[in-house]
């Protein structure tokens, strides 16, 4: 059988961090998400042909259920395994949380199960930066510049320092990695992390 020369790329990160959501944007996926409980319960995948003279016939992108559900991930560690090692991409999508051990441990256990015959690229997306979990106690914090649909200046300010300990966290422990900071629900940055990702 003559298989789709696909260039897969894999969407890891916990629960809620909006993964589902950048998939339907970036691809036009109708995957389900969710606000309150956790969502996607099994592995998904979406495959879109890419234009004549790419050099993949076609893109093929994973869903994944969130890091962290179901204690040590067992019932879906089988999931992660096979979609990574499908994968010439890994996509990790995180928020303003500040807590990342989880996924170091998560992406420490992953590192074995990457293809050492694929050159596998590694993203690290900082998505919900609309997210208003830093605002304190005077309620002062406003995330988001309406009028020009992108982050504030002091929007900004966390995206850097996010950006900064997200190195500092993830550096050396994985792959190599840039931060694109993006929003999902509205459509912030969409177009520039698909030329990232895309950039093949
Ligand atoms: N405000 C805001 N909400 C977002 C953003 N991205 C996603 N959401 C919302 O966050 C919720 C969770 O998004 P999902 O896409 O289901 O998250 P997921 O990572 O796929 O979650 P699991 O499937 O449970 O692993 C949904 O209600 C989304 O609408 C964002 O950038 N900003
Ligand atoms: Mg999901």
């Amino acid at each position: 059988m003559k298989t789709l020369n696909s260039y897969n790329v894999c969407f890891i990160g916990r629960t809620g961090n909006g993964k589902s959501s950048l998939i339907n944007k970036l691809f036009d996926a109708k995957f389900s998400t969710d606000t309150l409980v956790s969502c996607t319960k099994e592995l998904l995948s979406v495959t879109r042909m890419l234009s004549e003279g790419s050099k993949y016939e076609a893109i093929t992108v994973y869903d994944t259920p969130g890091i962290g559900e179901y204690s040590s991930d067992s019932r879906y560690w089988r999931f992660y395994e096979d979609a990574v090692w499908r994968s010439d991409c890994i996509v990790l999508v995180t928020t303003f949380d500040r807590t990342d051990a989880p996924v170091q441990r998560f992406l420490r256990k992953l590192k074995e199960s990457l293809n050492p015959d694929k050159n596998v690229r590694f993203i690290v997306v900082l998505n919900h930066i609309d997210s208003r979990i830093i605002a304190d106690s005077n309620d002062v914090y406003s995330p988001w510049d309406n009028e020009n649909n992108i982050p504030s200046v002091e929007c900004m300010k966390n995206i850097e320092e996010r950006t900064q300990i997200i190195h500092e966290r993830f550096d050396n422990r994985f792959l190599p990695f840039d931060v694109v900071p993006v929003c999902a629900v509205r459509n912030f940055n969409i177009d520039k992390l698909r030329e990232v990702i895309y950039n093949i």
